[in-house]
C-alpha cells in the first residue's frame, strides 16, 4: 500500500521528481479508546505531524482511535507485544500492570486542573512517566483526560446517598471500584468500547467520565444528567514500545520524544476548550447539569486513603503520595 502511494507520488511530481517524500522508513501506528474528536487522538496526531516533520518523513504515525484496535487495556499490551508501536491511556487500567500509577486513582486528589498539571510536570511526574520500562514501555509525555464526573438516567447527584443502588461503570480498576462502593453505588467494571450499548441497553444505569469524552461519545444520545463531582482526574501517559523506540537511530528517538512533549501542551490545550464547549453542548442536546457540593462525596470516599496508601502489592507507596502532596501543596 506505501509502495503504491509512493510511485503515484513520484508520477504526479513530474520534473520535480527529487522532491517527492521517501517512503517512511519507520511506519509506526497508534490506538486511543476515544472518537476521532477527541483530544487523544488530536493530540496523537499532533504528535504525528511533528514526528513527520522533525525526521524529514522517515518516521511516520497513523492513529486508529475509537478502540478500533482494542481496550486500553489491550493497548497496552498491543505495545508489549509489538503490534502497536503508540499509545495514549488513562492510568486506572495500568494497575493490571504496575502499582507505580495508583497515586492518581485517590479520589479528591486534586483541587484544580493547575495542582494536577503541575503533579505531572514535576520530577515525581517524570519518575512516574518513565518507570514503565520493566513493563516493555517508554513513556514519552503526560497528556491529560481530566476530571470525571458522573452521568446517569435516573436524577441529578446532588449526594452520594443518590448514588445508592446505581449501576456505574467504572474503568477496570480496584481503587474506583472501592470509592464508587463507599459512595453507596454499585460499580461495574467495563471498557469503554462497551459502554455506550450497556447505557442504551440499560444493563447499567450510569457512568463517570470528563465532559470531553461524554461529548464525543454522544452519551446524551442515553443518559439524562451530568452531575460535576469531579470525583477523580485522570492523567494520560502517552507511550511507545520499549523495543520499537530502542531499535530507531538515535536521532529518530530524539524525534519521537521531542515530538510528545511538543504536542501535551496542545492536547491539554484541547481538553480545556471541550471541557467548556463539551458542557454547552451536552445542555443543548438536551443534558441536565448539576454541581453538587463535593465535600460529602469526599467524606463518603476518605477510607480509600486509609486503605490504599501504604507499602505492598497493589497498594500507593507512601513515598510517592508524600511527594506528590508536597507539589500540590506548592500549587494551593
Ligand atoms: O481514557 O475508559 C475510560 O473511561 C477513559 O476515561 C477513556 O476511555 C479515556
Amino acid at each position: 500500500m506505501a509502495a503504491v502511494m509512493c510511485t503515484a507520488a513520484f508520477a504526479g511530481c513530474g520534473s520535480k521528481k527529487e522532491e517527492a517524500p521517501a517512503a517512511s522508513e519507520f511506519a509506526m501506528i497508534a490506538g486511543t479508546s476515544t472518537p476521532d474528536t477527541h483530544p487523544y487522538v488530536l493530540g496523537m496526531n499532533k504528535i504525528s505531524e511533528l514526528v513527520k516533520e522533525k525526521s524529514g518523513g522517515a518516521v511516520t504515525l497513523d492513529v486508529f482511535g475509537n478502540s478500533q484496535l482494542g481496550s486500553e487495556r489491550d493497548l497496552i499490551e498491543d505495545l508489549q507485544l509489538g503490534s502497536v508501536q503508540m499509545t495514549c491511556v488513562s492510568t486506572a487500567p495500568i494497575s493490571g500492570f504496575t502499582d507505580m500509577f495508583l497515586v492518581f486513582d485517590l479520589p479528591f486528589l486534586f483541587e484544580t486542573t493547575e495542582q494536577a498539571r503541575a503533579v505531572l510536570d514535576s520530577e515525581v511526574g517524570s519518575e512516574i512517566l518513565n518507570s514503565v520500562e520493566a513493563q516493555g514501555l517508554v513513556g514519552l509525555a503526560w497528556f491529560e483526560n481530566g476530571f470525571r464526573n458522573v452521568t446517569n438516567n435516573k436524577k441529578p447527584i446532588e449526594k452520594p446517598e443518590d448514588l445508592k443502588g446505581m449501576k456505574i461503570r467504572t474503568m477496570e480498576n480496584q481503587m474506583h471500584m472501592a470509592a464508587f462502593q463507599a459512595m453507596g453505588a454499585d460499580p461495574t467494571p467495563m471498557a469503554m468500547g462497551e459502554v455506550f450499548t450497556a447505557l442504551q441497553q440499560g444493563t447499567i444505569d450510569g457512568q463517570e467520565n470528563p465532559i470531553p469524552i461524554i461529548e464525543t461519545n454522544k452519551f446524551d444520545e442515553v443518559q439524562k444528567y451530568v452531575s460535576l463531582t469531579g470525583h477523580l482526574y485522570s492523567p494520560t501517559p502517552v507511550f511507545i514500545a520499549k523495543d520499537y523506540f530502542d531499535a530507531l537511530p538515535a536521532e529518530y528517538q530524539t524525534a519521537v520524544k521531542e515530538a510528545a512533549v511538543e504536542a501535551a501542551p496542545y492536547e491539554r490545550e484541547q481538553i480545556d476548550a471541550q471541557t467548556e464547549s463539551g458542557a454547552k453542548a451536552l445542555e443543548e442536546r438536551g443534558m441536565q447539569i448539576n454541581s453538587p457540593d463535593k465535600k460529602p462525596f469526599q467524606d463518603a470516599t476518605a477510607s480509600i486513603y486509609d486503605t490504599y496508601v501504604k507499602e505492598g502489592a497493589g497498594f500507593v507507596s507512601p513515598d510517592i503520595y508524600a511527594r506528590v502532596q508536597e507539589v500540590i501543596a506548592a500549587n494551593k
